[in-house]
């Protein structure tokens, strides 16, 4: 990518498209264009081709998509699967009739098998049944690669896709309900500390294991993938640090300074038991993280503490 390039970034509010838009703009691109939700529904393929018509941008990130937690995933299951295809296949196919010259979509670590062998491959892609509480979610990720493969391969296209681990970091979801782990459980401790509870209540027995990437080195990574130009393999990207819910609980209520006991509600689901992504892939190209999940919690919750009090001075 040149620094005068059109970059389009779809998704520029959420986590991680708000972290490619600051992450480009500090590397000195000066030519980034996004839209709001209102401005451009992804879902109306009409005004999506009239969009990229208009614009014709080079590069595009492929950062927006329906995304939540393991309860939200597995309540607005016709929602997930349904907004998901529309805005991807939207996209992906009004770049390429408009001749972008390269597009980076985001997929998704859930997209492999449930009982994945550890850490997972690439080419573990499509070996065994997927995880039940992502399933619509993971099966549109799925065809968005497919997608991608397909049309580099009838329309000489240079779309690659990219398979995340769990991110975090500013700019996350903080709802309760429709979150995930990690921004649930710096929220739920956050406030316990707040009202002197004598505990904290968290979902499902805090065995299942997750790797965590900051959304800082999501966006590096992106951006890195991006300028590789004429490497189109799927790749994974992660942190290489994978602890347990239970861990992750813990550290948040040090972060925090909570003292008080963690208690697991096993009556919420756990989903996936493990999906530790292999990065050998990404890391032989030359990348590799450079935030600790401890200082990226820190920062985080500095984050979204500061977010709050300045909302709560809004409403007074
Ligand atoms: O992050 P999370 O919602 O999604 O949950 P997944 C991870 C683990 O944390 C599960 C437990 O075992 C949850 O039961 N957990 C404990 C909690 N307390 C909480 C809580 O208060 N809120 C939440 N949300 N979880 C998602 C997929 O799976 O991961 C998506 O549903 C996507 O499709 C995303 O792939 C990265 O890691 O299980």
């Amino acid at each position: 990518m040149n620094k005068m390039d059109k970059i389009y970034v779809a998704g520029h509010r959420g986590l991680v498209g708000s972290a490619i838009v600051r992450h480009l703009s500090n590397a000195g691109y000066t030519n980034i264009i996004y839209k709001t939700h209102a401005e451009l529904d992804l879902i109306d393929q009409q005004r999506v081709d009239s969009f990229f018509a208009q614009e014709r941008p080079d590069y595009v990130f492929l950062a927006a998509a329906k995304v939540g937690g393991i309860h939200s995933n597995n309540t607005y299951r016709g929602e997930f699967i349904y907004e998901n295809l529309m805005v991807q296949t939207n996209v992906i196919d009004a770049a390429r009739r408009h001749g972008t010259k390269r597009l980076l979509f985001l997929g998704s670590s859930c997209i492999y098998p449930r009982n994945c062998p550890q850490p997972m491959k690439e080419e573990h892609l499509l070996t065994a049944p997927l995880e039940y509480t992502n399933e619509p979610y993971a099966v549109a990720k799925i065809a968005g690669i497919k997608l991608c493969d397909a049309y580099n391969s009838q329309y000489g296209t240079d779309f690659v896709s990219v398979m995340p681990t769990n991110l975090y970091g500013p700019n996350d979801n903080f709802d309760l309900e429709t979150s995930h782990v990690l921004p649930a459980l710096i929220r739920k401790v956050h406030e316990a500390k707040l009202k002197k509870s004598p505990s904290v209540t968290i979902w499902g027995t805090g065995t299942p294991k997750r790797e965590f990437l900051h959304v800082d080195d999501m966006a590096s990574a992106c951006v890195f993938v991006m300028d590789k130009i004429g490497f189109q393999e799927m790749v994974n990207i992660g942190s290489g640090e994978e602890v347990s819910i239970r861990e992750l609980a813990e550290l948040i209520c040090d972060v925090v300074g909570f003292k008080g006991d963690i208690v697991y509600d096993s009556s919420k689901p756990d989903g996936t038991p493990r999906k530790f992504l292999d990065t050998s892939r990404l890391n032989n190209l030359g990348w590799s993280p450079q935030v600790k999940l401890r200082d990226g919690l820190e920062q985080t919750y500095q984050w979204f503490v500061k977010v709050n009090q300045e909302e709560s001075l809004a409403v007074v």
